[in-house]
């Protein structure tokens, strides 16, 4: 198995692989080998072409999360890798898995920006080989935000839901919730929407309201 295969079936099942590492005990990945002889692949999506594959697939009823652990087992077991899932609980550590497999960092909203996606990219799976998979290596690029002088995703939220390293979560959710919510609701979050990078990847507001209103509902349903 190298990691050209890999790329392959992800992409024909409608997902990026998006870098991986050989896991250390640090990393936190439930049942991998502590001396680094074992692979994890990260997969997600960025732009609309996940979305597009979904919204042609019969079983979209059943929701995206069902719909991505189907896809995903599915190429998984062939190769005999062992899926982990964003939404699985407890919550694996994704981004920090995310920053490692293709040396990204976090942008003051607190979501891994990426040189071209920007903030229109994110996670839909791991992938653990009981193999050392060569790997490309991880790019090394600038943080898009360190040359970002105005900063216009921390003034664009409507009720200045976020600061550097602060999100409040209850603030947002009820100003999306609300009738003075509707752009966030449905074109996407205007915090997102104000950063400058990636804007080509942006989802369209199908794609824009289906998260935001999956984002309220999680959240609600915990409070
Ligand atoms: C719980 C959760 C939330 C909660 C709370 C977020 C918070 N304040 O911590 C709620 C429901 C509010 C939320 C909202 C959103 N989330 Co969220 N969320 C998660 C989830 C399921 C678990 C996070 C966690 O506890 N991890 C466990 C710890 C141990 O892992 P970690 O990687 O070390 O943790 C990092 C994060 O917690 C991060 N962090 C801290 N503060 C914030 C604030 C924000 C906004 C984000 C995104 C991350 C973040 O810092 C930690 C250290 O790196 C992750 C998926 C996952 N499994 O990681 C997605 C995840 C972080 N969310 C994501 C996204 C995109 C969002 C939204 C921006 C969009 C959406 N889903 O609608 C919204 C924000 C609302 C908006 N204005 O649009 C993406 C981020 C992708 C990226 N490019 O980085 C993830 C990775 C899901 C995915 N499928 O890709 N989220």
């Amino acid at each position: 198995m190298d990691y050209g295969e890999i790329v392959k079936a992800a992409s024909a099942a409608g997902f990026l692989c998006r870098g991986g590492f050989h896991p250390a005990p640090e990393d936190g990945v439930p049942g991998a080998a502590a001396d680094g002889s074992e692979t994890l692949i990260v997969l997600g999506n960025a732009g609309p072409a996940m979305w597009r594959a979904f919204q042609a697939a019969p079983s979209r009823a059943g929701g995206l999360d069902r719909w991505t652990r189907a896809q995903v087992s599915a190429f998984a077991r062939p190769m005999k890798a062992r899926a982990f899932f964003p939404f699985d609980q407890p919550f694996p550590p994704f981004q920090r898995w995310a920053a490692k497999a293709e040396n990204l960092q976090a942008s003051p909203l607190g979501i891994l920006i990426h040189p071209e996606y920007g903030l229109w990219h994110a996670y839909r799976g791991a992938l653990l080989f009981a193999a050392r998979i060569a790997l490309p290596a991880a790019e090394s690029r600038p943080r898009p935000c360190d040359t970002c002088r105005d900063k216009p995703c921390l003034s664009a939220c409507p009720v200045a839901a976020f600061a550097v390293g602060h999100y409040d979560v209850p603030k947002c959710v009820a100003h999306v919730a609300s009738p003075r919510g509707t752009e966030c609701l449905e074109q996407g979050c205007l915090a997102r929407r104000a950063c400058p990078v990636g804007l080509d990847h942006a989802y369209a507001p199908a794609q824009a309201r289906f998260h935001t209103e999956a984002f309220v509902r999680a959240h609600r349903g915990k409070s």
